[in-house]
């Protein structure tokens, strides 16, 4: 841990009370419940295109993404906005697309949106750049939250699989997490594109974590490799769609942990620390028949590892390894609360294979000792996050976004 950066009291308690994908665990005299929570769960919409995201705003607005359309505000009566995306909606982005997996993806608020920094963050796919790049943009919201203004793109540059190749389509591995950290910086997720020299590659940001400043540029405190691109806080990652932050209370508060794809084995969730690499490393390995050079999907645990420990020694290890059936681990949540019982401080992951979301526990050091499935109908879940009321919101493949109250 002696090259994680410290976090201080006031960042954790100003991130707390607004980064709502980090909500942090209100310090309790009393002793957590033993309880498991009964989960109630309401469809609060369907019919969505591959919703990818949801972010609240302070003042009860629900703002989530569908990969090829945009950026939606669901009002506090239920009405829903176009906000930004394809033509239809308030304000318009000619040069966004959806190609394979990617498209419109990850969305964060502003931590200082209730002191009127109505600013959100959106990761999506850009053909303003030949060839096209994934970017995360910057966007304000009106008063009514019915449009929104004044665009800025805070990064140009992350990679983006522009053709197919012997082992995938166009798009893949884009990553596409954004969110606030309690140390009020940005955390971007990015991934490897099928491309084998892409991850441990420190002059470009596929396959990275990016912690960056509000207007994109590197935050102070990465500890990036000398010569690499400064905005890297970790690398060495396949594909990397789920990032939250370990709460208030716990050992290493504000600890960011990834949940990450693996291959055809070893779905794996990751404790971070600045400058770290992840272990990933497609390129060339002796006596495996890689297609256009890329040897991700030839390998087993062994000869193609998801944390290469031979190669890299200093590699982080991985807290969970997923190697079950009904792999593919998106996203990733803290959670947190009284009302989660014996569930707040767990680390919720949603393994899309599985159609079902695991709750984590883990030690002081952020390994995990118990993992048990939430009892929740099966669906491929894209998004975990926690509301303003404490409840979890997912969005499902199957074009829905749910509510869920523990009780
Ligand atoms: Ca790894």
């Amino acid at each position: 841990m002696s090259k994680f950066p410290a976090f201080t009291l006031a960042g954790i308690i100003c991130g707390a009370s607004i980064a709502l994908a980090a909500v942090s665990l209100p310090a309790s005299a009393a002793a957590p419940s033993a309880e498991t929570p009964r989960l109630t769960r309401t469809v609060v919409m369907s019919g969505l295109q591959n919703p990818w995201d949801i972010a609240f705003t302070p003042d009860g607005v629900m703002l989530f993404t569908e990969k090829c359309r945009g950026v939606s505000a669901r009002l506090a009566d239920g009405k829903v906005v176009r906000l930004f995306g394809i033509s239809g909606s308030a304000l318009v982005a000619p040069d966004v697309f959806c190609q394979g997996q990617s498209g419109v993806h990850g969305i964060a608020v502003d931590p200082d949106f209730a002191k009127g920094k109505r600013d959100i963050y959106v990761f999506m796919t850009s053909n303003l750049r030949t060839p096209a790049t994934n970017r995360v943009v910057r966007l304000t919201l009106n008063a009514d939250a019915t449009s929104v203004s004044r665009r800025s793109d805070i990064i140009e540059d992350i990679a983006f699989k522009q053709l197919p190749n012997g082992v995938g389509g166009a798009g893949s591995h884009s990553g596409g997490a954004v969110r606030f950290g309690p140390d009020g910086f940005l955390w971007v997720t990015s991934g490897d594109n099928h491309n084998a020299t892409l991850p441990q590659d420190l002059k470009r940001i596929g396959g990275k974590v990016l912690r960056v400043n509000r207007d994109g540029t590197a935050a102070p405190g990465n500890n990036t490799p000398a010569g690499g691109d400064p905005r890297i806080f970790t690398y060495g990652h396949r594909n990397v769609q789920g990032i939250t932050f370990r709460p208030a209370g716990q050992p290493n508060a504000g600890q960011p942990f990834t949940a990450e794809h693996g291959p055809n084995h070893s779905d794996e969730v990751t404790p971070l620390v600045a400058g770290g690499n992840a272990g990933w490393d497609p390129q060339k390995r002796p006596n495996l028949r890689c297609p256009d050079d890329y040897c991700g999907y030839a390998g087993d645990p062994t000869t193609m590892p998801m944390t290469d420990t031979q190669r890299f020694p200093e590699a982080m290890r991985p807290s969970w390894v997923h190697n079950g059936s009904g792999r593919g681990m998106s996203a990733a949540l803290f959670v947190g609360g009284d009302a989660w019982k014996a569930w707040s401080g767990r680390l919720l992951v949603s393994l899309m294979g599985g159609q079902r979301i695991v709750a984590l526990q883990l030690d002081a050091s952020g390994m995990t000792v118990a993992d048990a499935t939430v009892k929740l109908p099966a669906t491929r879940t894209r998004a975990l996050v926690q509301g303003p009321d404490g409840n979890l919101y997912t969005a499902n493949d199957d074009g829905e976004i749910w509510r869920v109250v523990p009780d």
